[in-house]
């Protein structure tokens, strides 16, 4: 059966491709979507992609999340810095979680960094544009394979012969 993956988006993400072209770039949320759900399965995944403006419904699809998803890749955007709420919500999710954001934060206003969701995330990958949501996907591939036991390989230890009895 193929890994469920959580693709969530936080508020104003929705308005891709107009919003702010110069830092965020010209490809819409639908786009980026389409893309990772492309790339889902060839990797063998089944990406679910979900966005929203509210903080309450992002934390209601993580919840719903838990023990559902073999990962997590949030783009939290303004949320990262002010939901403790959604932070709480990650922290119960044992999958592994990945922190992306299209810019690079780091480069920005202080007041982007550091995020609350970075304490529940495994990594984080910022700056690399819309691509950066398939680089998100490779690392969950990666980390749910290394989590998942190897298929047994090896062959069963040849019978011992039986021994004779003396006198036989
Ligand atoms: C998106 C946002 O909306 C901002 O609030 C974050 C993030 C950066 C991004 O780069 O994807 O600070």
């Amino acid at each position: 059966m193929k890994a469920k993956v959580l693709v969530l988006n936080g508020p104003n993400l929705n308005m891709l491709g107009t919003r702010q072209t110069d830092i965020y770039g010209r490809t819409t949320l639908a786009e980026i979507e389409a893309a990772a759900q492309r790339h889902g399965k060839t990797l063998g995944l089944a990406v679910e992609c979900r966005q929203s403006n509210d903080e309450g419904q992002l934390v209601s699809w993580i919840q719903k999340a838990r023990g559902a998803v073999g990962g997590i890749v949030i783009n939290p955007a303004g949320y990262g810095t002010t939901s403790v709420a959604i932070l709480d919500a990650l922290l119960t999710c044992d999958c592994p979680i990945v922190e992306l954001h299209l810019s690079n934060i780091f480069r920005r206003d202080a007041f982007r960094h550091p995020t609350y969701v970075s304490r529940a995330a495994r990594g984080v990958i910022c700056g690399f544009g819309a691509r950066g949501y398939l680089l998100a996907l490779d690392a969950i591939a990666d980390l749910i394979a290394e989590a998942s036991p190897a298929p047994e390989t090896s062959k069963k230890p040849a019978k011992k012969p039986a021994r004779k009895s003396k006198g036989a």
